[in-house]
C-alpha cells in the first residue's frame, strides 16, 4: 500500500497542540505511527504539507539527531503570531552561502555533524563542546522571540537552545573578560560566498559580558522544535531579539572572552551603518531605511517598530551609563 507514513513534525504550527510542540520529532514519528488509523488530523496535516514548497527537514541528513522534547518558556510573549513555518527557513540572510534570501538549498549542503564549539580567550575553563554533548548537559527550552532585521522586515520564531549565561557557567570567564566575540565557522567547500574576497571573512560578532549574561541571549539549536537547519545558522547560533537581526551570528564554531571590543563582521565592512551596539529603535533611522514601522514576512502585515524590539524591560538597564556611545543602529 502507498500510504507515506506522515511525520508528526509535518503538522503546521497553527494545528499543533501544546503536546505536539513539546514531544519532539521522534516521539512524535513513533506516536503517528503507532496510531495512524486513529490520527484523522495527522494524515489531514500530511495531505496539506504536500502542496507545501519547503521542508528543509527532510533534507537533512541522518547524521543530525532528532531535538530533545523543549518545553516552550511562556515568560517571553511575542505578542504576535509565529511566522509560518515555510518563512524562516527560506528567506535568509547568510552571506556566507550568497547575498540573497534564497540562499537555503545550498546552506543545507553544509554538514552539521560532528560540530564542535571552542570556547576560549579569558575563561578558567576552556574547551572544545561537540553541539551534541552541550545539549544534552545544559537541556533546550523553546523560547517565541521576535527578530527584526535592520531592513525594516521581522519574523516571530520559536527558537529551541539554551541561555547563553549557561554556557558560561561552565567556561567560568575571568575576572578581566569584558565581552564576547562569536565566530562563524569557515567552509570554503561549501560557503560559495567566501570567494567574495572583498568581504571580511569570517563573519565576527560580539557584545558586552553584561549582554551575553543577560537572560534573553539565546543559542538556538532548533527551529520548529526540529533542529536548526544550516540556512537559520544551524547547528548553533546566538540571538539578541532586542538588537537588529545582523548582530545574531550563524553556524557558530568559535565564541572567545576578550578584554577588547569586537569590531563585527558588518562594522568593518561599514561602521557608519552598522555599529557595535545595534539595539532596535524606531526613532534612529539607518541610512537606507527608516526604522520607524517593520514588515512582518509571512502576513505582509506593516507594524510600528517597538523600542528595544520591545524587550525594554529586560535590557534597557544595560546601557544606562552609556550616554557618550552610539547605542542604535
Ligand atoms: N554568519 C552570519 N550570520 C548572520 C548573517 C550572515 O550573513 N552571516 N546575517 C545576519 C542577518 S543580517 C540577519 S537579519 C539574521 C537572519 O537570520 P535568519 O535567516 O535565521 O532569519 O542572521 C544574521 N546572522
Ligand atoms: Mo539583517
Amino acid at each position: 500500500m502507498l500510504i507515506k507514513r506522515p511525520r508528526g513534525w509535518e503538522i503546521p504550527e497553527s494545528q499543533a497542540t501544546p503536546e505536539q510542540a513539546v514531544l519532539g520529532r521522534r516521539a512524535l514519528m513513533a506516536a503517528a505511527g503507532a496510531g495512524a488509523m486513529l490520527a484523522p488530523t495527522v494524515a489531514k496535516a500530511q495531505f496539506w504539507r504536500r502542496s507545501e514548497p519547503a521542508d528543509p527537514w527532510t533534507r537533512l541528513p541522518a547524521t543530525v539527531p532528532d531535538l530533545p522534547p523543549a518545553m516552550r518558556n511562556t515568560r517571553y510573549q511575542p505578542g504576535r503570531d509565529i511566522t509560518p513555518e515555510r518563512d524562516p527557513v527560506t528567506f535568509n540572510n547568510f552571506y556566507e552561502f550568497g547575498s540573497d534570501k534564497g540562499i537555503w538549498t545550498t546552506a543545507l549542503k553544509m554538514p552539521t555533524r560532528p560540530w564542535t564549539i571552542k570556547v576560549d580567550g579569558m575563561v578558567e575553563n576552556p574547551g572544545e563542546f561537540d553541539v551534541d554533548d552541550i545539549i544534552r548537559r545544559i537541556g533546550i527550552e523553546e523560547r517565541v522571540y521576535r527578530l527584526r532585521c535592520v531592513e525594516a522586515w521581522g519574523m516571530t520564531v520559536p527558537w529551541s537552545g539554551f541561555q547563553l549565561s549557561k554556557l558560561l557557567d561552565i567556561v567560568k570567564p575571568q575576572g578581566s573578560a569584558k565581552f564576547v566575540r562569536f565566530e562563524t565557522a569557515s567552509k570554503p567547500e561549501v560557503m560559495t560566498g567566501l570567494r567574495q574576497s572583498w568581504y571580511p571573512w569570517p563573519h565576527i560578532e560580539g557584545c558586552t559580558i553584561e549582554e551575553a549574561g543577560n537572560e534573553l541571549t539565546f543559542m538556538p539549536v532548533g527551529l520548529f522544535g526540529k533542529p536548526l537547519p544550516p540556512q537559520n545558522g544551524g547547528p548553533f547560533r546566538v540571538v539578541f531579539p532586542w538588537k537588529y537581526g545582523f548582530k545574531s551570528g550563524k553556524s557558530i564554531a568559535r565564541i572567545t572572552l576578550t578584554d577588547q571590543r569586537p569590531v563585527s563582521f558588518w562594522e568593518t565592512l561599514q561602521a557608519s551603518e552598522y555599529g557595535f551596539w545595534a539595539n532596535v529603535n524606531p526613532e534612529v533611522p539607518h541610512p537606507r531605511w527608516s526604522q520607524a514601522t517593520e514588515r512582518l514576512i509571512g502576513s505582509n502585515e506593516r507594524v510600528p517598530t517597538r523600542m528595544f524590539n520591545g524587550y525594554g524591560e529586560f535590557v534597557a538597564g544595560l546601557y544606562t551609563n552609556l550616554q557618550g556611545e552610539r547605542l542604535y543602529a
